[in-house]
């Protein structure tokens, strides 16, 4: 495990440039709801996940695929893109949807942030449904960790910081010493505000709000349940398995 000092957050897709990855290992966290989504299709039996930053990103994969074999996913603004198969509700990755299949992923903030994330050495996809499995995983590195909170179009998500929190707190035996980062502390302070109330703290942030209208409540539920799966997404020349 890394000592806490050498774990940071980061809190937006904007936040960072992918040159300060190198060398580093980092999660990506987008509760609500790509990295909750992506977990639940690995967990389901997807083949594998390969994210992508746009919509022609996507059509460029798609078409050097038999059409047989994948799956087109994700959200503009939180609402399923028009032609594709599957929108970004985790309740959509079903076994009997995505088993055995391609999925190829574009989100507004997610996915970006996970093709950012590219020169990493590791590249995990982390959500409250797979704390533990992440926690597993971090505890088997010794280079420095970044916890990137993909956050809403440049701004900070309290349901990605609280998840970073809520591996910081684990980390760190629920006492952050003073020599942690301030990104760290940050997210740290808010679990500990808010970590007994996962989902009624998530329930009242903004993105939940921006989703009110679009997706059912059940979908925020979702992604408060804390280590449904005991899967760990990682990223090798650009494709999650
Ligand atoms: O921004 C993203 O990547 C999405 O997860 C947002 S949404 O929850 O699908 O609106």
């Amino acid at each position: 495990m890394p000592e806490i000092n050498y774990i940071d957050v980061f809190f937006s897709v904007q936040a960072f440039q992918e040159e300060e990855l190198r060398g580093k290992s980092a999660v990506i966290i987008d509760v609500l709801r790509a990295s909750s989504s992506i977990t639940t299709a690995i967990s389901n039996g997807a083949k594998k996940v390969i994210p992508v930053a746009d919509m022609s990103d996507a059509m460029k994969i798609a078409t050097t695929m038999d059409q047989k074999d994948y799956l087109l996913c994700g959200e503009k603004n939180g609402t399923k893109i028009e032609g594709y198969h599957l929108g970004n509700s985790p309740a959509e990755y079903e076994p009997e949807v995505v088993k055995g299949k391609t999925l190829i992923f574009n989100t507004t903030n997610g996915t970006k942030a996970i093709k950012k994330a590219s020169l990493a050495n590791e590249v995990y996809v982390g959500s409250f449904l797979n704390q533990q499995a992440i926690l597993n995983a971090l505890q088997k590195h010794d280079d420095e960790i970044v916890l990137i909170c993909s956050g809403w179009q440049g701004r900070l998500a309290i349901e990605d910081t609280l998840f970073a929190g809520s591996l910081l707190h684990a980390v760190s035996g629920g006492n952050l010493p003073d020599n942690a980062k301030d990104g760290a502390k940050v997210a740290f302070g808010l679990f500990e505000k808010y970590g007994d109330d996962l989902a009624g703290a998530i329930s009242k942030s903004d993105h939940a709000k921006r989703l009110a209208e679009l997706v059912p409540n059940s979908d925020i539920e979702f992604c408060c349940k804390v280590n449904e799966f005991d899967v760990l997404p990682g990223m090798r020349d650009g494709i999650l398995t």
